[in-house]
């Protein structure tokens, strides 16, 4: 099958622009009448509903933040009462309160066909077995992948996460095709594939990954299918706009963000302003359709930039390119501009390297530092080639250096010796803020 939804997956631009200004308009009447946190944000910004008269005047509404949900923390934001709502997700709130969000009937359905949609884009379907390794809970990587690909007819493995050596059993034994976790496990059960002697390509019919919740590069990509034989496709959304909800399709070519469910735009994280196709800014969204907890012009600070071609598999809505991380994410070290991202692809370049890595940024005196410290492929370099593993390291210093424009400390490591992640990795440690 190759779309799960095709009078809206084939809609003409033009159509699906018209569309998304009707819902826009209801959008905006409806949370003017029943919000008071919108309707009083419309007001300082004098705006009204009756001003937008087209859909690039969503420019003049103002944006909302995260900060927003914290502060109406817990459902200060919502729509309606608890009686209208099936379901509650909560994020982990690693910085600050966590965020509550709520779900009507509608809003989870929702949910599942655009999960459902982008799993049928890659290529899966009714014959495929999905195992779900994100976490199942408050979280929404399990459930939001459980019920988009129930909805698209796969069979799903509610495996959650850990237990590696279960999990590839249940992969071999139930004969699963695609598995769904963070590009981290991904890494982590290949590694406890290999040492239980199990070879994905000859053992396990598993041969598609579906992987997102944290930022992964282009090399990362690479190296996990040159390695395993699965083709990887990456997912992305956020717990406020409802989990994980948007896809690749086969032709690993941006993310899809279906019109009809998500207006994108693309700003300069500075003045606000929007950015034109292929510009790098901060994505913005505006949730059309979503009933409990309305999301407009939502600031998410990840960083990204639009295409609005019509995609190789013949889809027109718009993509966004692979998120290079978060505007908060960014490291600041002796002024210069730094994304993990980039520190990651710079490594991965480098063939002796294995793919675990740790930045640990500090302050001496004046002066920021930053320590890469990064796996070894193999042990052998640790015999007795001190030489070997001296021009190593000012290779990769060199790498980096080149690519991040600041010079970076690398401290190479044995194999297996840095902490591996069942859920998102956390590789930054900055002592400047501790
Ligand atoms: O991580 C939802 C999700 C679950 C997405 C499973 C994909 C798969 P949160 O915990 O609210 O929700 O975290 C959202 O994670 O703003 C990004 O910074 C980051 N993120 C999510 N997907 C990607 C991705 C889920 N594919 C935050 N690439 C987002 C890069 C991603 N970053």
């Amino acid at each position: 099958m190759k779309y799960l939804d095709p009078r809206i997956e084939e809609m003409p631009r033009t159509e699906i622009e018209a569309l998304q200004f009707k819902l826009l308009k209801t959008l905006v009447y409806r949370l003017y009448s029943f919000s008071d946190f919108y309707r009083s944000r419309m007001k300082e910004h004098n705006v009204h509903p009756d001003d937008i008269r087209s859909l690039d005047d969503i420019v003049k509404l103002p944006f909302m933040y995260k900060k927003d949900l914290r502060d109406n923390y817990p459902d200060g934001m919502f729509i309606g009462g608890q009686e209208d709502l099936v379901r509650y997700h909560v994020s982990s709130g690693t910085t600050g309160k966590p965020t509550v969000v709520g779900y009507t009937h509608r809003d989870l359905e929702n949910w599942a066909i655009s999960v459902a949609r982008g799993l049928t884009s890659i290529g899966l379907g009714r014959r495929d077995v999905l195992q779900v390794s994100y976490g199942y809970g408050l979280f929404t990587g399990g459930l939001g992948l459980h019920y988009g690909a129930e909805r698209m007819g796969a069979t799903v493995v509610p495996a959650s996460v850990g237990n590696t050596e279960r999990q590839i059993e249940l992969i071999q034994d139930l004969r699963v095709t695609a598995i769904a976790c963070t590009p981290s496990y991904m890494l982590h059960l290949s590694e406890v594939a290999e040492k239980m002697g199990v070879s994905f390509e000859r053992d396990t019919r598993l041969r598609t990954a579906v992987l997102g919740a944290e930022p992964w590069s282009e090399k990362m990509r690479a190296r996990i299918e040159g390695s395993t034989g699965i083709k990887a496709y990456d997912i992305y959304g956020t717990s406020e706009l409802s989990g994980p909800l948007f896809t690749e399709c086969s032709e690993q070519n941006g993310i899809h963000i279906w019109g009809d469910l998500a207006y994108v735009e693309v700003i300069d994280p500075e003045t606000g302003e929007r950015l034109g196709p292929g510009e790098k800014g901060e994505l913005v969204i505006t949730m059309l359709q979503k009933e409990a907890l309305p999301m407009m012009r939502y600031r998410i600070g990840d960083i990204t930039s639009f295409e609005d071609s019509v995609c190789g598999c013949g889809r027109s809505h718009v993509r966004i390119s692979r998120i290079q991380g978060r505007v908060d994410d960014m490291l600041i070290i002796r002024g210069i501009n730094v994304f993990p991202s980039q520190i990651e692809h710079a490594l991965m370049s480098v063939p002796e390297l294995g793919e675990h890595f740790q930045i640990v940024v500090d302050r001496k005196g004046a002066l920021d530092t930053m320590l890469v410290r990064v796996e070894l492929k193999s042990a052998q370099l640790f015999s007795d080639k001190l030489d070997d593993l001296i021009r190593l390291k000012n290779k990769v210093a060199h790498q980096l250096r080149n690519n991040l424009n600041v010079a970076v400390d690398v401290e190479l490591v044995s194999p297996e010796t840095l902490t591996r992640f069942e859920g998102k990795a956390k590789r930054v440690i900055d002592r400047r803020v501790l």
